[in-house]
């Protein structure tokens, strides 16, 4: 496994249309365990192939929603009480994990909605983007098994802009704006 380099909005190999993969050999396996550990290290939900400098129709998301991203979990602090509460038993998230290997889109709502997105190719921006609300998803797995996932609100936001970008199409191309991050949020090194 290995980190890759993630290529940013000015270069010209996110504008092109990425291939079909054919063969689900070494090579994808190795780019699909690479992808994972540089969407995570670069704390993304998603992640296409191009944006690694690969034109395969290859995607990585994990949309996972963790209840304490949403709020402070637990909130109060240890009051000096007999009786230490004992810790609320967090209800195991759903985890909403894929491979997509040449993935299509098979259903869109009509309803959509504007919601804010970002991109680990457009770092320290984000826009207002309207989307289909709900989306399903044909695509192959790692396995070469064809599946169908649908989804919707944060994963299907993350499936459409991931197969935007086997397009060549990015957020911000599409975004009815674009703003920059304020400076206060420092999780850059
Ligand atoms: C696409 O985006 C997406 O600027 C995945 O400083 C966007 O993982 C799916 C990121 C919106 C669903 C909704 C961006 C992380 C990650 C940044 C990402 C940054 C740190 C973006
Ligand atoms: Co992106």
């Amino acid at each position: 496994m290995a980190l890759r380099k993630v290529v940013l909005e000015q270069d010209p190999m996110l504008r092109k249309r990425s291939r079909e993969v054919v063969d689900i050999n070494d090579r994808i396996r190795t780019l699909v365990e690479d992808m994972w550990e540089t969407m995570y290290e670069s704390n993304g939900i998603g992640l296409a192939a191009p944006q690694v400098g690969v034109l395969r129709r290859v995607v990585v998301i994990d949309a996972t929603e963790w209840p304490e991203d949403e709020d402070e979990a637990g909130g109060e602090d240890d009051a000096d009480g007999a009786e230490a509460k004992p810790a609320e038993p967090q209800p195991d998230p759903e985890i909403v994990k894929y491979v997509l290997i040449n993935p299509e889109a098979i259903e869109v709502s009509d309803e959509t909605a504007v919601a804010r997105e970002g991109c680990l190719s457009v770092p320290g921006k984000y826009g207002m983007v309207e989307r289909p609300v709900y989306v399903k998803v044909r695509a192959l797995g790692i396995d070469g098994a064809p599946f169908e996932v649908e989804g919707e609100g944060l994963l299907a936001k993350a499936l459409m802009h991931e197969m935007d970008h086997l397009e060549g199409i990015l957020y911000t191309d599409i975004a009815e704006s674009v703003e920059d991050l304020e400076t206060e949020c420092k999780d850059q090194e």
